[in-house]
């Protein structure tokens, strides 16, 4: 496959620079494991050096979106050696579900990830949130899509995009139908040529059969939501393709949990609201606790602050605190005076959300 094709542009440099003349550039497909599907060179297959197995940590081992540069065998179905890692323009990174904060890079190299939901479920302000925050983080855009409108009636569409626009911050949100194909169009034009896009979200949203759709043609597996919904995922394994019209989609299955791992600013990106007016307290410490002059306590007062966004956002900010905590505590130490800056109190929530009164 041309390498162009597979958005090799921006990385030329970096392999160049490597002076390897043994190496050809390739492109991970797929990550089996031990192994990688690649693609752009004369291999199929590819597998780590015995010191880049040895050298690299666990977040720098290459993955699906990753380029490297590879020893290609005699044969093309020969396994091929991969001997470096080019630098990742954008990673997107979450703590993997049930370990204790390590990092999963869940694709690297993508300038847009979208954030599927659907219409008739699952569209969840909160966990919208969670993954915008990580996708800030990755250096790649984000993008929204509401899938399965077929499913829902006009003004619930609209009520559904009003709900989760607050989340948003001004971010694209797409109405789609992978079964009518309403919408798809409009996701296609932001697959531009050579450029990357990764499609996230929970089980049984719709990404596959989305990819389908830009794909015109059934090539990933799709699962009815019932048997989704036994815990079964229909997508497997993280999988880059390319579409006939140039553009790279990345498929990836559906996840539970979005662990956040860190806070590079992400996080301030996406509440630029609370944050905004948390700049106005008076007090430069404000815990939001009461203190006289707390500009986050009167816009929950008014209304100008949803309690249960400012309650996600400092959920959030914990958590990345947490996981930063555990692998770095020198630098968590350093970041806590942010943390305590944003913090909105136990009391404050309790006095507004009926949920925690008990
Ligand atoms: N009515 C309707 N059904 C859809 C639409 N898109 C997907 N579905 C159905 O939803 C179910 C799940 O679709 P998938 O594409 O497998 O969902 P997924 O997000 O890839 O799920 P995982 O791979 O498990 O993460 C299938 O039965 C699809 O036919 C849509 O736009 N409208
Ligand atoms: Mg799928
Ligand atoms: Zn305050």
């Amino acid at each position: 496959m041309h390498l162009d094709s597979l958005g090799y542009g921006p990385f030329s440099d970096a392999f160049r620079s490597l002076s390897r003349a043994d190496l050809v550039p390739a492109r991970i497909v797929t990550d089996l494991g031990a192994q990688f599907e690649v693609a752009g060179a004369p291999a199929h297959r590819a597998e780590l050096s015995g010191r880049l197995l040895h050298e690299l940590a666990p977040g720098d081992r290459p993955t699906v979106g990753d380029w490297v540069a590879l020893a290609p065998g005699p044969h093309p179905d020969d396994l091929a050696i991969v001997h470096a890692v080019l630098p990742r323009r954008t990673a997107l990174v979450r703590r993997a579900a049930g370990t204790r904060g390590e990092p999963q890079v869940i694709a690297a190299n993508v300038e847009t990830f979208f954030v599927v939901t659907s219409a008739n479920r699952d569209a969840n302000p909160r966990r919208l949130e969670r993954y915008l925050a990580a996708i800030a983080d990755s250096g790649a855009a984000a993008a929204i899509v509401i899938n399965k409108i077929d499913l829902c009636a006009r003004d619930e569409l609209a009520a559904l995009i009003a709900r989760l626009t607050p989340s948003v911050r001004g971010g694209p949100i797409h109405a789609a139908s992978a079964a009518t194909g309403e919408g798809i169009d409009a996701i296609r034009a932001r697959v531009l040529p050579g450029q990357t896009v990764a499609f996230v979200g929970m089980s049984g949203v719709g990404k596959s059969s989305i990819v389908n759709a830009l794909l015109e043609t059934e090539r990933q597996v799709v699962l009815p939501i019932d048997e989704n919904a036994r815990g079964r995922h229909a997508t497997t394994r993280r999988e880059l393709m390319v579409l006939p019209g140039g553009g790279i989609l990345i498929d990836t299955p559906g996840m539970r949990s979005f662990g956040l791992t860190e806070d590079d600013g992400g996080l301030a990106a996406g509440f630029t609201d609370v944050l905004d007016i948390a700049a106005h307290c008076r007090f430069g410490d404000c815990r939001h606790e009461g203190e006289p002059g707390c500009a986050v306590d009167a816009a929950l007062e008014d209304g100008t602050l949803d309690v249960a966004r400012v309650a996600a956002f400092e959920k959030l900010a914990r958590e990345a605190a947490a996981a930063e905590a555990r692998r770095d505590p020198v630098l968590a130490t350093r970041n806590k005076r942010r943390w305590k800056a944003i913090n909105v109190a136990q009391r404050q929530r309790a006095k507004h959300d009926p949920k925690r009164q008990r």
